[in-house]
């Protein structure tokens, strides 16, 4: 259609913009009693790390209380930390994890 200048800069000014979706990082917490094999099972199991990263992650929570895994959808973050604590307490493990808003 044709517009006219003003017309124009009106529908420019007025765009509606979507929003991205919002994302969240999955976030494992530390425990005294978790062991550490088991941590990095759980990091290449269900973050797809390998041995190497997995490892600096682990040593990360253990050191300083916490560490993000990865950053998802709201529903794959929720996912995610439903499998590892469903996994960690099947195994008689207390490892914790949450989800932050990225
Ligand atoms: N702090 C645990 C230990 O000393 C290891 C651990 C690391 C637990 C990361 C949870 C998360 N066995």
């Amino acid at each position: 259609k044709e517009l006219t200048e003003s017309q124009h800069d009106t529908e420019e000014l007025t765009k509606e913009r979507i929003d991205e979706p919002p994302r969240y990082h999955v976030v494992l917490l530390n425990d005294d009693y978790t062991p550490m094999d088991f941590v990095v099972e759980v990091l290449r199991r269900f973050f797809n790390m390998n041995s190497e990263k997995a490892t600096e992650i682990m040593l990360t929570i253990h050191y300083k209380g916490k560490a993000r895994c990865g950053t998802y959808s709201a529903e794959i973050a929720e996912t995610k930390v439903d499998q590892v604590v469903r996994y960690a307490a099947e195994n008689q493990h207390p490892l914790q994890c949450s989800m932050e808003k990225a």
